[in-house]
């Protein structure tokens, strides 16, 4: 007897994949930009702006206790998601890029002294990156990097004891899993080198969260940030988790309503985490949404997403590998389902271009990733990303796509 894969599974769950796009069945392969929700969080948002909505925290009325007790309810459910040890340790931001920020000002904005390092990869977003130049350039710190070498993208793991114990390094940042190579990275390893030599350690789970299993304690990360519209959530609401020693030692990010225990003409005092990094209205909706997308997730299974993923990146690799003249960046086995690419001379922005024609939705550019793209000696790449509803057959259709984009522009 055949399993039935995911996509025959659930993929009807996606209502928006149910449509034509220039003349052809859409193929959505651009799920590391944002992947696409459920019916069950479109309806949960709905049901919550018809029924429920008012803010938080502020009012004694019902709809404030209900929207009140549904954004903390989220809170917990996002604790239970990661296994953190209780949910005053997960603070709601905007997305992945907030999150660092957050880590980036007020931890190392005043724990970092001049000459103290922060330890980073060549293969970091713009959000795990840009925020650490202002941070370092304001206290004085100095940025290393783990080198990341050839098109397979590998960063030499075995120098890493060294770098810590030849350097000052006080943080350690790095991606979970790469958006433009598709590499997974060894962060529970990384963890406990970074603690052995007294470190600070900071996840960018943006591309993990919503593909695999994810367990803070396991990982034994100090802090770990995620995006819900990569994971089937809400876009505007993404996920800081902190451990609570370190959260409480923290400043605040933002000032402002909600976030106080008491405020004079002269000074104002703080609220424990995580409401200290709360300040004003925050996103009550994306919150309760994020709540419904984790438990659609967890339905799915997170380990039959995590398969799924290896399966379409792996045969998607070596099947992109077999067109003539396409150079494939990451590594050539146990990747996750993001593969970027090169075809011939073609720009990446004419073949997105192409295949969109062709009702096929691919990502074109540098992915936030510039210092890696030109590292690669190249302005841009070509990218395909595949999520738990993507089908063999979509995976056909990129593959004619490619054949046909390389006859009609060589
Ligand atoms: N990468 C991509 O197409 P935000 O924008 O805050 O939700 O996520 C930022 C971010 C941080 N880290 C990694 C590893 C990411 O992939 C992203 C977002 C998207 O690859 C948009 S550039």
């Amino acid at each position: 007897m055949t399993v039935p894969s995911l996509a025959e599974r659930f993929r009807a769950d996606f209502p928006i994949l149910d449509q034509t796009v220039n003349g052809h069945p859409l193929v959505y392969l651009d799920n590391a930009a944002s992947t696409q929700r459920p019916t069950s969080v479109i309806n949960e948002l709905s049901r919550y702006y018809r029924h429920d909505h008012a803010n938080v925290h502020r009012g004694l009325h019902a709809l404030s206790t209900r929207a009140t007790a549904l954004y903390e309810n989220a809170r917990q459910r996002v604790a239970t998601f990661l296994n953190a040890e209780d949910p005053e340790s997960i603070v709601f931001t905007r997305g992945t890029t907030e999150s660092i920020n957050l880590v980036a000002s007020s931890w190392a904005g005043n724990e970092l002294k001049p000459g103290d390092g922060i330890l980073l990869t060549q293969m970091e977003h713009h959000a795990n990156l840009i925020p650490w130049q202002i941070v370092a350039r304001r206290v004085g710190a100095r940025l290393y990097f783990l080198t990341v070498t050839g098109d397979e993208g590998e960063i030499d793991w075995s120098q890493l004891d060294t770098i810590f114990t030849d350097n000052p390094i006080r943080i350690v940042a790095l991606t979970h899993i790469s958006n433009s190579l598709g590499r997974i990275n060894p962060v529970a390893e990384v963890c406990r080198t970074a603690h052995k030599h007294g470190a600070v350690t900071l996840i960018d789970a943006a591309q993990s969260a919503g593909h695999m299993p994810l367990d803070v304690r396991a990982i034994d990360c100090d802090f770990l940030a995620f995006s819900g519209h990569k994971c089937c959530g809400p876009t505007g609401i993404g996920i800081l988790y902190g451990r609570k020693s370190l959260l409480e030692k923290m400043e605040p990010y933002q000032t402002g309503g909600e976030m106080i225990v008491s405020v004079t003409f002269e000074g104002a005092e703080w609220k424990p985490p995580p409401h200290r990094f709360e300040a004003g209205t925050p996103h009550i909706a994306g919150a309760i949404g994020l709540a419904t997308a984790l438990d659609y997730l967890d339905q799915v299974g997170r380990n039959s997403i995590q398969e799924n993923d290896h399966h379409f990146g792996n045969i998607a690799a070596t099947r992109l590998r077999e067109i003539p003249d396409l150079r494939v960046f990451g590594p050539l086995d146990e990747r996750a389902g993001i593969v970027s690419f090169q075809l011939g001379k073609i720009h990446a922005h004419d073949l997105v271009a192409f295949a969109d024609q062709h009702g096929v939705a691919l990502r074109g550019g540098h992915h936030c990733n510039q210092p890696l793209v030109r590292k690669l000696g190249l302005h841009a790449t070509a990218r395909a990303s595949f999520y738990l509803y993507n089908t063999e057959s979509e995976l056909d259709r990129l593959v004619a796509v490619l054949h046909s984009a390389a006859k009609y522009f060589g």
